[in-house]
């Protein structure tokens, strides 16, 4: 079961949306309250409701649009209005192999991290900074080795429990990170360096994400330049065991999103150019599409003294 958020026009409220096939039902139109899955999700739990009947309730009552007519319309918002995006990192055997290629550390930080007791978690951005899917990722203008990083991302309530599942695009700077890992927040903080969607897959209790495969295809004016894909079942820590950590001793709202680490890097050779479209997949939860755009302030200058 998947919801969206999206605008029916440029000055429209917000609505959540059920999809079912090709249409998506609109939720608010009849409970107005209800423009977050999140808000729903506490509701229905509160009273007991399974959200897979509440839900199709939906379909007989309620207008109904072509969710492709949505996606060319670019009406398409982040489908949790979270208020934090955490993320893990060096969670795949690929992603501790291109950062020990990048870093000029000699003691590797990377090999540490992945076979240590305690994850890596990292903040990565607030609602105000979330691209919408269809949107544009920018890039950083004192870089020159930037990657998209494809994660699976889990949508949790402050207790830690999975309400659902979207992607995520973790953007990021490899030469900064490269340069020193104290880097870390410059690397992967920086305007427009996240996006997340382009739907919320609900938790019901019958998914299974070790089953799912998640792709990163890059294209360059219309060529595809890289793709590859991971399955989920090489994350080495559980979804359970990056939570526990993200809510030890840090309190995060309901909705909070954790993105788990990426499994899919391009080659050292590679980095993102502007104007090349970035595509994120997983069948169950859909396909996160955006642009790159150049730096928001690509006149920004070094102060005198800094290299
Ligand atoms: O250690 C740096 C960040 C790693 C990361 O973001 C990832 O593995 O996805
Ligand atoms: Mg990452």
């Amino acid at each position: 079961m998947r919801t969206i958020r999206y605008r029916e026009s440029a000055k429209s409220c917000v609505q959540l949306g059920y999809i079912k096939g090709d249409l998506v039902y609109n939720v608010s139109r009849l409970i107005p309250e209800w423009t977050d899955p999140v808000t729903a999700w506490s509701v229905l739990r509160a009273l007991g409701k399974s959200p897979v009947e509440a839900f199709e309730r939906f379909t007989e009552t309620s207008p109904a649009t072509n969710l492709s007519t949505l996606i060319e319309q670019n009406a398409l918002l982040s489908p949790v209005a979270a208020q934090e995006v955490w993320a893990a990192g060096v969670t795949y055997e690929r992603s501790r192999e291109a950062r020990n290629a990048e870093t000029k550390l000699q003691d590797s930080v990377y090999d540490r991290v992945y076979d240590a007791i305690r994850p890596e978690i990292f903040f990565k951005a607030t609602y105000e900074r979330l691209v919408s899917p269809g949107h544009e990722v920018g890039l950083r203008s004192d870089s020159n080795w930037m990657v998209p990083e494809p994660e699976l991302a889990v949508v949790i309530s402050s207790d830690g429990d999975v309400i659902g599942w979207t992607l995520g695009n973790d953007l990021s700077s490899r030469d900064i990170e490269g340069e020193n890992p104290l880097y870390l927040p410059q690397a992967k903080i920086f305007s427009r360096s996240c996006s997340v969607g382009p739907a919320m897959l609900w938790n019901t209790g019958v998914e299974q994400q070790e089953e799912w495969t998640l792709s990163l295809t890059i294209y360059r004016s219309e060529q595809v330049v890289f793709t590859d894909s991971v399955s989920i079942q090489k994350l080495r820590r559980s979804t359970e065991e990056l939570i526990h950590y993200l809510i030890r001793d840090n309190p995060v709202p309901n909705g909070t999103i954790l993105l788990t680490g990426t499994g899919i890097v391009p080659p050292d050779d590679f980095t993102l150019m502007v104007g090349d479209a970035i595509e994120i997949a997983i069948d169950e939860i859909g396909c996160l599409y955006n642009f790159v755009a150049p730096p928001l302030d690509s006149t920004n200058r070094a102060p005198s003294g800094s290299r």
